[in-house]
């Protein structure tokens, strides 16, 4: 039975909630806040920091360069906080991310320990019917989700999980009070960037390690280092200029890259450049030439120069071949790393290929693989997420008509702009799938999506309007723009979590938008400017 939404008794009444306290959710709510709006954040942890608050498995430290994967809103803000090291490790993100909430005192607007379960759009008044699982029923006229991309931990349903006697642990779940290994017989499950960051530090502390490989991943050295005071210093004199630039790439952030392929040089040169690029280290190895990802050609110039060097790395064979991947680099996500390889020259480090023969079930001392049993302590699933779209659809969202997100969803994720989805007016989904995200510098995009909503939402205020929903034209055009798009790029042809084929049963639509942050600001702001093209604006 549906309730008329004026007879409903709420627990609040607002212009805005807000799902997730992560860098997304922190800064939408100071927009809010700044532009005048009642809002709220809500978040299911005991702090704010998003996936820098669940992921604290050892080695845990994001890809992208500190300098650049930090907020650009304020200047104050990124003049007064220091990286410490080149890629910043898990716990100093989440004292960043702390540090913000605080310095812009953002908590007393945040509910933690509250999970939205629940978002009802009510035609009659064109607002958001809310609830959360502690109980409370929340009117908003805007729902946003900056729920983020990789938050929804895949732990596979191995048959017999149960009988396990040992600890299972997650690497997006991690316990915060930190997991000792000493001594114990580990399992990692998994190979992506959350195995390659912590199979290193695993294998330091136990006392054997088996690594369970169902595809073996291309991974480069991060090249991790401290940074000292002049380098920061240099940067922060330059930070302008140096987040424009960033804004001007495909990436959103500015490395070295080449403006020419890897077939316009002639081996030695092309040699030469992978050595460059690959002594700088980091996942700029892949702008060493500007079709990797577009010609299968050069694409296996880079592959095989990888390969050779973990045969190097790598001192038996027989693993050096397993470890060595055979498709496209650059189609799943590249992994930066620091000694995962040589991990694999200790005697107490066993890799296991799983390609042929899966995990066919737990035991109570460990886990089969065909008819061999590994007996061990504890098993870390370093499994991964159901991406892009997992945190969304674990919420019932229902929009017109009552009809869910999950079934317009069924086919896999449909969205205007990645921002806005027809049938599901006023709600806005930060980094939702069909924007670069994961394909950029993930802050800048929360910046930029949080801006163009506000801005938005001011111009329905000015405007006195009360609903905006994209509509259906905009929305199948954005898909099938993603969707040509995607097809031209190499990152489309591998089994990757970006196409959803991690997940058994999700549909296998590749997700996030490849065509680059410049362009996406055109089109974002070329919509503004056409009067909200694409969107239906209404009283
Ligand atoms: P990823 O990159 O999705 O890696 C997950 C790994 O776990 C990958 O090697 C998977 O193999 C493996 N996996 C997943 N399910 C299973 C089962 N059922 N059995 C065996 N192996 C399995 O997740 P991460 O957390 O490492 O990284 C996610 C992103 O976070 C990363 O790209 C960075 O952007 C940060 P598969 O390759 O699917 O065969």
């Amino acid at each position: 039975m549906t309730v008329p939404a004026a007879t409903q008794t709420f627990d609040a009444s607002l212009d805005a909630v807000v799902v997730g306290a992560g860098f997304g959710g922190m800064y939408m709510m100071l927009k809010l806040r700044e532009n005048g709006y009642s809002a709220r954040v809500y978040e299911t942890g005991d702090d704010v920091g998003g996936t820098w608050y669940w992921n604290r498995y050892p080695g845990c430290r994001c890809d992208v360069e500190s300098m650049q994967y930090s907020y650009s809103f304020s200047d104050e803000l990124q003049q007064e906080w220091n990286w410490s090291e080149r890629y910043a490790p898990q716990p100093e993100i989440l004292a960043y991310a702390r540090h913000v909430a605080d310095r812009f005192d953002l908590r007393r607007d945040i509910e933690f320990e509250t999970r939205i379960d629940r978002a009802t759009f009510d035609e009659a008044t064109n607002r958001w019917t809310i609830e959360t699982n502690t109980g409370k029923r929340i009117s908003a006229r805007y729902f946003i989700t900056a729920v983020g991309c990789l938050s929804t931990a895949n732990l596979p349903d191995f048959p017999d999980r149960d009988a396990f006697k040992g600890n299972i642990y997650h690497t997006g779940q991690w316990p915060h009070e930190g997991v000792d290994f000493t001594g114990r017989r580990v399992a990692v499950i998994g190979t992506g960037s959350s195995g390659i960051q912590s199979i290193p530090l695993i294998a330091k502390q136990s006392k054997s390690l088996h690594v369970f490989q169902r595809t073996a991943n291309f991974v480069v050295p991060a090249r991790n280092r401290p940074l000292d005071p002049e380098e920061r210093a240099a940067v922060k004199a330059d930070y302008a200029a140096l987040r424009a630039k960033g804004r001007s790439r495909p990436t959103g952030f500015f490395f070295e890259h080449n403006n020419f392929s890897a077939l316009d040089v002639d081996d030695a040169e092309r040699e030469r450049l992978y050595e460059k690029f690959w002594d700088n280290g980091g996942l700029t190895f892949l702008g060493v030439f500007n079709d990797l990802l577009i010609s299968p050609e050069s694409n296996e110039t880079a592959a095989e120069f990888v390969r050779n060097k973990i045969r190097k790395i790598v001192k038996d064979p027989e693993t050096a071949e397993l470890l060595a991947p055979r498709d496209i680099i650059g189609c799943k996500r590249l992994c930066a790393d620091t000694g995962y390889f040589e991990t694999f020259n200790l005697p107490h480090v066993k890799l296991v290929d799983i390609s042929k023969s899966p995990i066919s079930r737990l035991t109570e001392n460990g886990l089969m693989v065909g008819e061999t049993e590994y007996q061990v302590d504890d098993i870390v699933c370093a499994t991964g997420f159901d991406a892009m779209t997992g945190a969304l659809l674990k919420m019932d969202i229902r929009g017109v008509g009552g009809r869910t997100l999950n079934d317009k969803w069924e086919h896999g994720p449909r969205s205007y702009l990645g921002l806005g989805v027809k049938g599901f007016p006023n709600m806005f989904t930060i980094t939702g799938p069909g924007s670069p995200s994961v394909f950029a510098n993930m802050i800048l995009c929360v910046e930029q999506h949080s801006d163009w909503i506000v801005g938005c939402m001011n111009h329905m205020r000015d405007e006195k309007l009360k609903r905006i929903e994209a509509t259906l034209d905009a929305e199948d055009a954005w898909v099938e723009h993603n969707r040509e798009i995607g097809d031209g790029s190499l990152r489309s042809q591998c089994k990757s979590w970006y196409l959803g084929s991690n997940i058994p049963g999700k549909p296998k639509v590749f997700s996030p938008y490849i065509g680059g942050f410049p362009i996406y600001t055109d089109k974002l702001a070329e919509s503004v400017s056409h009067d909200y093209r694409g969107f239906e604006l209404s009283r």
